[in-house]
């Protein structure tokens, strides 16, 4: 159990805060990611060292039940015994070849079986690298440069997915960080999610210029947003008009959402699929694939250039092969859903009795919390939610062994190994949590 102080409930965080002073003298902000810093909630990151199913241990020996999950990949929890056993296993044989292996097909045709649009791919090792060369082919496709994309969603960090909305709708987009060239992000235009009015007008004014829209099937990166009815279906049919391709950012809602995607759960397919997170089984990962004749456009086969040291790694392939195994028992992952659905209207609960405005979108095993009167539908709702009162509800949930995402425009994820006493742990700390949250 956690070492506390003898008669004070806040843990002690004191090797944390030691590792913290060390680390930003080597890295920038003291993370290598910039989410973990808690600059969205406050205070100084946590350092984890241990996970187990569905709880992390700190570096000062304090225990959490987790929901960032790694912001995604761990689909199976921390340190699930059957994928540590075949990354033990892949590892023992060597790390890495730099030559094609049985790994890459087994993980590779497990992939297709969840998601058959996927007809041929190409693994690489972060989601920013599929959703980068899945750009590439779709404006190698079309012989096209503009992308367009929608504000709040997130499809990593590559220069032409750093651009945020010009003024106006239809305007082109402006570098979203220094660094990336105007040149670049002028070539992407960024409009609002669940407008399909907006789109409409991009396309009437520039459609013939356009390679492709790239979209969160369902937004996950302001906050859980889902699309509304239409929507989906609604940039399928304009892409399709105007010769422009559709790319599923499912990097994050892949295998979450539904086993076999967003485009699983609504009934659309896309011409493009980005993956990343779970297929990894928690190492780094990224894959990139869709329509047979367009993913025979990639070197050596075609002329796209895309290449990767590690890309295919048999290790990663392992990890994600097992976790993909672990998904075929569908009582485990119909457990998982009820698990999402017991936190998710539990918080509700529970903040109605603490007289606190909230809400609590969930889809397949991802959930969310805004502080607001009404479910946002794009990104401007979300930032109007009363992101200050998430804050203080962090700290009280972290000071009662819950770990959130240490932002209000997260996704918190929920993992196989969740259980009724983690839900029931969790909504225990939340009911004191937004008693706490209602009298600020
Ligand atoms: P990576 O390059 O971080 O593997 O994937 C980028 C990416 C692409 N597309 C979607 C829909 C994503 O959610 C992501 C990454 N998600 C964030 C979480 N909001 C990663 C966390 C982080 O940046 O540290």
């Amino acid at each position: 159990m956690a070492r506390r102080l003898a008669d004070n409930p806040i843990m002690t965080r004191l090797t944390s805060a030691r590792l913290f002073a060390e680390a930003l003298g080597l890295f920038p902000g003291g993370v290598n990611s910039p989410v973990r810093a808690f600059k969205g909630v406050g205070g100084t990151p946590i350092f984890m060292e241990k996970g187990e199913g569905a709880w992390v241990i700190d570096a000062d020996g304090n225990r959490y039940v987790d929901y960032v999950l790694a912001y995604g990949p761990h689909l199976h929890g921390h340190a699930s015994p059957a994928i540590i056993a075949a990354i033990s296993a892949a590892a023992a044989r060597g790390t890495s070849f730099g030559a094609p292996g049985r790994q890459e097909n087994e993980l590779g045709r497990r992939i297709r079986n969840f998601i058959p649009s996927m007809e041929v791919m190409r693994f690489v090792t972060s989601g920013t690298e599929a959703v980068m060369s899945a750009l590439r082919v779709a404006r190698a496709a079309t012989g096209r440069d503009v992308i367009l994309k929608f504000d709040g969603n997130y499809h990593g960090h590559s220069d032409s997915m750093l651009a945020r909305a010009g003024s106006g709708v239809a305007t082109l987009g402006l570098p979203d960080s220094p660094g990336v060239s105007v040149a670049v992000a002028e070539r992407t235009i960024v409009v609002p999610y669940n407008d399909l009015v907006a789109v409409r007008e991009v396309f009437a004014r520039r459609g013939s210029g356009i390679a492709a829209i790239i979209v969160e099937p369902v937004a996950g990166n302001m906050g859980v947003v889902a699309p509304e009815g239409g929507f989906l279906a609604g940039l399928k049919e304009i892409a399709a008009k105007d010769g422009a391709l559709l790319i599923f950012d499912e990097v994050m809602t892949g295998f979450r959402v539904h086993r076999g995607g967003a485009q699983a759960h609504y009934g659309i397919t896309p011409d493009l699929t980005t993956l990343g997170k779970v297929i990894g089984g928690g190492l780094p990962v990224g894959a990139y694939g869709g329509r047979e004749d367009l993913m025979r456009r990639v070197a050596p086969e075609g002329a796209v250039y895309q290449a990767g040291t590690l890309a295919g790694n048999p290790v990663v392939m392992a990890a994600g092969a097992a976790a993909l195994d672990l998904l075929s028992d569908d009582s485990l992952w119909s457990r998982t859903l009820s698990m999402t659905e017991m936190l998710a209207s539990g918080l509700e609960d529970a903040a109605r009795a603490a007289g606190v405005k909230v809400q609590v979108p969930r889809l397949g095993t991802m959930l969310s919390l805004f502080f607001a009167d009404r479910l946002p539908r794009n990104y401007d709702d979300a930032k109007a939610s009363d992101a200050a009162k998430y804050s203080p509800f962090f700290h009280e949930m972290l000071e009662r062994e819950v770990s959130l995402p240490p932002s209000a425009f997260e996704t918190w994820f929920v993992s196989t190994a969740h259980e009724v006493a983690e839900i029931d742990h969790t909504l225990r700390a939340a009911r004191a949590a937004f008693e706490k949250v209602a009298n600020r």
